[in-house]
């Protein structure tokens, strides 16, 4: 074997000590107002750098998942997450300084809440956190459920062709192949996923928190207690409309089931609900149509017949946020942005949207197909985009939503104004529907994506809360998921479950260690905001007729909220666009008012409830 010449050598060492690259917080040698500002400054510079370092490694793992590919993006979060625990310990020097000014006091308390996954001061522990968080995602990323088809050849599915499955199919059994088919793939998540919570708990203590539950809700504004009673009051608002849904649905459910396998007062078995997750429930439409043919909304049956691709749904939602008077979205989107499922090489195809640079450098990284469920998520992607568009300008630190809720809430909330008259313009439904059944068609369908979701946005972080906490040990992962799954979402396992199942790692934000109360306050908020824009756009009819596309008003409303970013606490942002100061259902209830009241007179004489 040739050795290395030492000229090459001496070449590979130099590149390797330019590429290594290791940012330390500033030191704390003082505590006055002055220090902390500077302090703060020098803060934001660097998270600029690492953290656009660490999504350029992020997005390159997540369109292209390989070994490689995993240890770089899991180095440059190392560095981050190294900066981050040293940075926050360091700011809390500043705990008592007086007369700091409002930027200053809000970068602290932003930098406090600035991980989702604190890792501990131990370079060790650090790594294995690092290159774990990672794994889970790419087993996540890489799945797939191998059986043998009806042909009796053996052929491997993914997330995709599964959850077609689970969205079309009406073989019972067929469905629930596809349902344990990709639960399986999390099995192997497990120890993987308790290592995770035992080192990002530490890391969580280091930073003067309980445990990283307590970190996640610290992100609200509020003492972290009191955002999980803040939760529990938005869903008892909304919880009777919720059981009115699943009342009619599951007996609707018992009419292509029968009764044996979806029994009265029973929890829904989890396959039967059209979703991977029962957590949307759109794709069952055609099961609980309230009047047959009252309205025809087959939108995804449209979208295919006009061969609509990518270029064509993705331009659909820019022109949205254009006609509201925002920007086109730049050239380097359309060239950088990941819109269909690499054929090549496997990717994670669970959408987001992303600024790798914090300065504009937007993506969305998305496997669009041509449903109309894709073109609801594309608005919501663009949602992100549009709200970085806005602030990227700003310090990193305030480069966020005024909540995380905000950030998940804004493409939603102009999906409010995909209505039946604005589909008919964009020639994806021939005919407005004309009366009262009509209309209980039009909100079904909308309460089957909008209010089923609720509970399940509710419990998923409501079960790691408690796994972070300590109250759910990992022996009784699986068993507490499911308690919960019953408990809120009235759905259960469809087949029996064991602790060798981790069936929550089967949902991405699991694995991928994302928040998820965000979205639960998401579909609340984006009602609040609907009512907002539509106030401010003049309209005065009921809010589920209103569509603020093309309005330029409420288009300044929205932008001025946007423009904030973390700025200031949430409720000055929501007061900036509503003129209200807390999360509140009502807007939601009043969009579902006609259906709600539908419900109950269909229910009649029904047992409802679990
Ligand atoms: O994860 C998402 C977005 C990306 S932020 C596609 N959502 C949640 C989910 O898919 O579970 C949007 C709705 C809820
Ligand atoms: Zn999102």
């Amino acid at each position: 074997m040739m050795r290395p010449l030492p000229l090459a050598s001496a070449a590979l060492a130099a590149l390797l000590c330019a590429t290594a690259f290791a940012v330390t917080p500033p030191v704390v040698t003082g505590t006055s107002a002055e220090d902390a500002k500077k302090f703060t400054r020098q803060v934001n510079e660097d998270l600029k750098e690492l953290w656009t370092r660490s999504s350029t490694a992020e997005w390159i793992k997540a369109t292209y998942i390989t070994d490689d590919s995993e240890k770089l993006a899991a180095w440059a979060n190392e560095a981050l997450m190294a900066y981050l625990t040293e940075a926050i310990t360091a700011s809390q020097k500043f705990k008592a300084t007086k007369g700091m000014d409002a930027d200053t006091q809000r970068f602290l308390y932003l930098l406090s809440i600035a991980t989702t996954l604190p890792a501990p001061s131990d370079p060790k522990k650090r790594e294995e956190l690092a290159a774990t968080a990672a794994k889970l995602e790419g087993i996540y990323g890489k799945g797939e459920y191998c059986s043998k088809g009806k042909d009796g050849k053996e052929r491997c599915r993914d997330l995709l062709e599964l959850s077609r499955v689970l969205a079309e199919s009406r073989d019972y059994d067929e469905l629930l192949d596809a349902w344990q088919g990709w639960h399986q793939i999390a099995r192997p998540m497990r120890p993987l996923y308790e290592r995770l919570v035992t080192l990002a708990n530490e890391g969580a203590r280091e930073i003067g928190y309980d445990n990283l539950g307590e970190l996640w809700r610290n992100g609200y504004d509020m003492p972290p207690e009191e955002f999980e009673k803040e939760t529990d009051r938005l869903w008892e608002q909304v919880k009777p409309l919720y059981r009115d849904l699943h009342c009619y649905v599951r007996a609707q459910l018992q009419k292509q089931y029968g009764k044996d396998k979806v029994p009265d007062g029973k929890p829904i078995p989890a396959h039967l609900l059209g979703n991977m997750w029962a957590q949307e429930w759109n794709n069952i439409w055609p099961l609980v149509e309230p009047y047959p043919g009252a309205a025809s909304l087959d939108v995804t049956s449209e979208i295919k017949k006009q061969n609509w691709d990518y270029k064509k749904m993705v331009s659909t939602g820019e022109n949205f946020f254009v006609s509201l008077g925002m920007p086109k979205l730049p050239k380097t989107f359309w060239e950088r942005s990941m819109f269909v499922q690499p054929q090549d090489h496997e990717a994670v195809c669970h959408a987001s949207a992303w600024d790798v640079t914090y300065s504009g450098d937007l993506r969305i990284k998305m496997c669009i197909q041509a449903t109309e469920e894709d073109l609801v998520t594309i608005h919501h992607e663009l949602g992100h985009i549009y709200y970085y568009i806005n602030y990227y300008t700003k310090p990193v630190l305030y480069q966020s939503g005024a909540n995380d809720g905000f950030h998940e809430a804004i493409g939603d909330a102009l999906t409010l104004s995909i209505t039946p008259a604005y589909l008919k313009q964009l020639g994806l439904l021939k005919e407005l529907p004309k009366d009262q059944k009509g209309l209980i068609n039009v909100q079904m369908k909308d309460a089957l994506e909008k209010v089923a979701f609720l509970p399940f946005g509710k419990l998923i972080d409501q079960w790691r809360w408690d796994v972070f906490s300590g109250k759910i040990k990992p022996s009784e992962y699986n068993r507490a998921w499911w308690e919960l799954r019953e408990t809120y979402q009235g759905v259960s396992a469809p087949l029996p479950r064991s602790e060798k199942d981790f069936d929550p790692g089967a949902k991405y934000h699991i694995p991928a260690n994302v928040p998820y109360a965000r979205y639960f306050l998401a579909r609340i908020l984006q009602f609040q905001f609907h009512r907002a824009l539509c106030r401010a756009a003049g309209f005065k009819g009921p809010l589920y007729e209103c569509s603020i596309f093309g309005n330029k008003k409420a288009g300044a409303k929205l932008k001025a909220m946007l423009a904030l970013g973390a700025s200031k606490p949430w409720p000055e942002a929501l007061y900036a666009i509503s003129g209200e100061r807390q999360m509140d259902a009502t807007a939601l209830l009043d969009y579902f008012q006609p259906l709600q009241a539908w419900l109950k007179e269909q229910n009649k004489g029904r047992q409802c409830g679990w």
